[in-house]
């Protein structure tokens, strides 16, 4: 009695539950379909990364001695879906049953549920579903940092009996410094693309060469070997300095300290434990400070957890919502990156260049803009969901739809991340080369963020001026002159009435005396 047991392309890991209790005889089913390359039209590295990946995958469990049925995207065969292929492999090998691990996005669960298969939990998390669930239970908010304390009591790491290591929960008031000029990042590890990694971007030039992104250089690790080179990498020569500069932005440099491992654990070529264990190990040892362990290792036991938690907590309706009432369409230089707003220039650079930019980009630059000029959340979510190698619904939504466009009302975010121009002058060099002024708030050469941050304010006073964590800038507006107020929304409307159309400190200024 054979058994067909499934594995997606983001479920590359040994130990997945899918694979739990094989025996001669079985089949493991992996299909690259087009249904999945392009509900969203994603970059070409992740496209290239994901389905490299796969086959390196397949090649690791044949060697091994696993019985692999692989069903190539350009098989002429395929019928490009995830319940056609099953159905075609079901004829191919008759199984007795069918194991598969739940899936990252509700979509491809409900897909599942279509099928005759045994569901099994996806194990490759700190936390279960049915736990975080339990912890949200009667919760009026769902912070993070409590989420985050109870796992760190869970799991054990960087603790000392009942107590945080250090005494403190958490050392964010020692991170977040600009990065000071002379401080230089480390070189990456680059991993040169193989035959099987040539021939998939061969595939990809040729079916998918209008999505978004460019496709060489591809440096991304496509085995778990390498992917652990890369985390080995980041653990000696980046953790250090990780918790200090986690927030600091530079032209010309996307990873800065980051640890570039968000594909990887995504699609579990590394789990989590692992990489927290040895981030530990390096405080332990004396090589990285507590305040960038402790930092790093939130991302991913505190984070990572707590999105993925909440996605299927509020599942499907989380999407629904558009709390701010948001409808502006998605301008076009998020897809060309031409704007003369340098920050978004080069955040957007980062992204088309490697399927990656880090954290705070994506928050207080592409984000912040977003949220500013009220961009339509379906649009930046989509957005996001294809431009990154480890965008996968359950933690891009509630980062995106949460966090960056406070678009579910403040069920992720106590108040919206929202900031003016001095914010990102302050942690990085973008401003240096701007065509726009940080420092003007109004009128020529005003920095756009400065203006749609106030206007931002003033279109959404009724939803966010009983919020005790802004009461601080509706003081300000409370006292800013009504002539003020009416030249800030007039320069706002102008700017986003042209964002389409080329704009620029001449542009803004134009539109303005137009009015
Ligand atoms: P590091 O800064 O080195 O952090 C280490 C690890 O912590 C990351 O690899 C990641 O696994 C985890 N982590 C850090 N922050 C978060 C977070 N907010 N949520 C979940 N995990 C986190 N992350 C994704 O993995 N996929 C996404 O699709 C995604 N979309 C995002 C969209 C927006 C609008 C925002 C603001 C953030 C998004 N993030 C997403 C979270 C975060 O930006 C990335 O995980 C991080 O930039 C990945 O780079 P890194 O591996 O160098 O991270
Ligand atoms: C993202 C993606 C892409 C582009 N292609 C495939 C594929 O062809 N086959 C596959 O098994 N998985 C793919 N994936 C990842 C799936 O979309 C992923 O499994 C879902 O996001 C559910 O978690
Ligand atoms: Fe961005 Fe404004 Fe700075 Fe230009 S001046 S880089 S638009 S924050």
């Amino acid at each position: 009695m054979n058994t067909l047991r499934i594995v997606l392309g983001d479920q590359l890991t040994r130990s997945i539950s899918s694979l739990r209790g094989y025996e001669p005889g079985d089949v493991v089913l992996m299909m690259e379909v087009l249904e999945e390359a392009t509900y969203v039209r994603h970059h070409k590295q992740k496209l290239t990364f994901i389905f490299s990946g796969m086959r390196h995958f397949a090649e690791g469990l044949r060697r091994v001695g696993f019985n692999v049925d692989y069903v190539k995207l350009d098989d002429p065969a395929n019928t490009g879906t995830f319940t056609s292929e099953l159905q075609r492999a079901i004829a191919r090998h008759a199984p007795a049953s069918i194991v598969v691990t739940e899936p990252g996005e509700w979509r491809v669960l409900e897909m599942m549920k279509t099928w005759d298969a045994d569901i099994r939990e996806d194990e490759r998390f700190f936390a279960s579903r049915a736990r975080f669930a339990r912890w949200a239970d009667g919760r009026k908010q769902l912070r993070m940092e409590f989420f985050y304390r109870e796992m760190r009591r869970a799991s054990g790491l960087l603790m000392d009996g009942d107590d945080p290591a250090g005494g403190q929960w958490n050392f964010d008031h020692d991170n977040r410094k600009a990065l000071p000029k002379d401080v230089k990042s480390p070189r990456r590890l680059r991993f040169e693309p193989d035959a099987i990694t040539r021939e998939v971007m061969a595939m990809v030039q040729a079916r998918f060469a209008d999505h978004f992104g460019e496709l060489e250089p591809f440096g991304w690790a496509v085995t778990r070997e390498d992917a652990l080179e890369a985390l080995d990498h980041f653990i000696a020569a980046c953790l250090p300095s990780f918790g200090d500069y986690q927030d600091a932005m530079k032209r010309g440099n996307a990873f800065l300290f980051h640890s570039v491992i968000s594909p990887y654990l995504n699609v579990g070529l590394l789990t989590p434990r692992e990489i927290c264990d040895r981030a530990e190990e390096a405080w332990r040892i004396g090589t990285a400070p507590l305040n960038a362990v402790e930092g790093f290792i939130r991302q991913i036991l505190g984070w990572r957890e707590y999105v993925r938690g909440l996605y299927w907590l509020k599942m499907p309706d989380y999407p629904e919502t558009n709390a701010l009432n948001a409808m502006r369409p998605l301008p076009d230089f998020y897809w060309t990156g031409e704007t003369d707003m340098n920050c978004m220039a080069e955040a957007i650079g980062d992204t088309r260049r490697h399927a990656y930019a880090h954290h705070i980009q994506r928050l207080m630059v592409t984000g912040n803009f977003a949220l500013l000029a009220g961009l339509d959340p379906r649009a930046v979510e989509e957005w996001y969901l294809l431009v990154y190698a480890d965008a996968f619904e359950w933690v891009e939504l509630p980062n995106t739809h949460g966090m960056a466009l406070f678009a579910d009302g403040g069920i992720m975010a106590s108040k919206p991340y929202a900031a003016s121009g001095a914010y990102i002058d302050r942690m990085s060099d973008y401003c240096d080369g701007c065509a726009y002024d940080p420092a003007v708030k109004l009128g020529k050469n005003a920095c756009p963020f400065n203006i749609l941050y106030w206007d931002f304010l003033i279109r959404n006073e009724a939803a966010l001026t009983s919020n005790p964590r802004m009461a601080m800038p509706y003081r300000t507006l409370a006292k800013m002159e009504a002539s003020r107020k009416a030249q800030i929304e007039r320069e706002a409307r102008a700017f986003l009435d042209g964002l389409d159309r080329p704009t620029g400190p001449k542009g803004v200024s134009q539109l303005t005396l137009e009015l």
